[in-house]
């Protein structure tokens, strides 16, 4: 296994890191406290190219690979998640399921806009009752011959306020269960769709999360991803993908907290001397250290997996389960490490705290994953 980066994998890297330490350190915690994460920045990233990195430079992409993509995600994630879910949802839900699954029709229309960063899209799987339980569906399209008629409510839904495409799983066969559930790409604005309020989070509080409610919504037919029925196969290969971008938000949110740690247990002294001195500070690092390489490895399997067309459903559930408890114990040792200073909001390492826990909830939780990762081993 060789994970040696190509010269254009770290330029791209780096320029992750130039633009989360020039763009976004500035005004984390303010976006964070008031919960707003401003369209200027999501333009910005766009025009480096980060919003739709995997896709194919003819439908406006950056044309680079999944490697490229988890370095980029792993930079931004260091400094601010609600940024990176943004760029994640984008890259990984809606660009790659429409690039890889969308007709020509579909992809000039909306794959080219949504490449560039001129607008951003929304994946729409879960809902009140179906989260985890995604055959579940309770939102339904009805054929009605030349269109579908959609209602439903989708929750927790990223990017919901702002996004101008939206990418809706629904069942228009019940008597086929998921084999009869269809993808399809709904506008804004569409007569009958509503954006409902925006929630308040415990963490990734810039990302603009929301529940939709669609109400005798039309949807034309040639809107629908892939075949009749097609929607549960085209929800679960995305999110195949999708988990390798969280995978790598984790990885990135724990090496943000633990590089903070690491420069102040060499700054802040106690009993005479740096805390990093300290044994039970020094064996923090050590372990934080093993842990978030051990994460990256396991990202960096996944994405060479997916670059190299293997399988990638088992490393990349093995990637998010593992990066995300790393995620999470890690931001924890890091306030402690913190002591009081920890605790406050100026020096960043609760709000990181606060983000992990969402890796280990959104695009299957870790139970899901455990799922996922169980059912390949016993098959095999
Ligand atoms: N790639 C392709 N197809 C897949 C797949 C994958 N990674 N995972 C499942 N499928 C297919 C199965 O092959 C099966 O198809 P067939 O009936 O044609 O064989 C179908 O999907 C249903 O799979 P299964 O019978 O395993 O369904 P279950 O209800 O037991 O559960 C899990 C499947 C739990 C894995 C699925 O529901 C899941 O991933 N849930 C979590 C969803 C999620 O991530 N929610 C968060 C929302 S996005 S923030």
């Amino acid at each position: 296994m060789d994970f040696s980066l190509s010269e254009e994998q770290l330029m791209i890297q780096q320029a992750a890191k130039d633009f989360a330490q020039s763009e976004l350190m500035p005004g984390v915690i303010e976006r964070d406290d008031s919960q707003t994460f401003p369209d200027e920045l999501v333009r910005k990233m766009g025009e480096l190219g980060f919003m739709g990195m995997m896709v194919n430079e003819k439908y406006g992409g950056s044309g680079l690979d999944t490697q490229a993509y988890v370095l980029a995600m792993e930079e931004l994630s260091k400094v601010d998640a609600s940024a990176s879910v943004m760029v994640s949802v984008n890259n990984s839900l809606v660009c790659w399921g429409l690039e890889t699954y969308g007709s020509e029709e579909q992809k000039q229309k909306y794959l080219t806009r949504l490449a560039s960063g001129e607008i951003i899209g929304a994946f729409c799987l879960s809902e009140p009752e179906a989260g985890s339980d995604a055959t579940s569906q309770k939102t339904t399209a009805i054929d009605k011959g030349d269109h579908y008629l959609l209602n439903g409510t989708k929750n927790w839904i990223t990017n919901g306020g702002r996004a101008e495409v939206f990418l809706v799983i629904a069942q228009t066969h019940a008597d086929k269960g998921h084999h009869g559930i269809n993808a399809l790409i709904v506008e804004k604005g569409t007569p009958g769709f509503e954006i409902g309020p925006k929630e308040n989070k415990l963490g990734i509080r810039g990302s603009d999360t929301h529940s939709l409610l669609f109400n005798d919504v039309i949807v034309p037919k040639e809107n629908r991803i892939g075949a009749d029925g097609f929607g549960f196969k085209f929800a679960m290969k995305t999110l195949a993908g999708g988990r390798i971008g969280i995978a790598a938000q984790a990885l990135g949110i724990a090496a943000g907290a633990y590089e903070l740690a690491l420069q102040y247990s060499k700054q802040r002294k106690a009993f005479g001397t740096e805390i990093s001195n300290h044994q039970a500070i020094a064996f923090k690092l050590a372990d934080m250290h093993t842990k978030i390489q051990a994460a990256r490895l396991l990202v960096y399997q996944a994405a060479s997996d997916k670059d190299n067309g293997n399988d990638y459903t088992l490393s990349g559930a093995m990637a998010k389960l593992y990066a995300s408890d790393v995620a999470m114990e890690t931001t924890v040792e890091a306030v402690q490490i913190h002591g009081g200073n920890g605790f406050v909001k100026d020096y960043h390492v609760e709000r990181l705290m606060r983000d992990a826990k969402i890796t280990q909830i959104y695009e299957g939780t870790s139970e899901i994953q455990k799922i996922v990762i169980s059912r390949s081993i016993i098959k095999d």
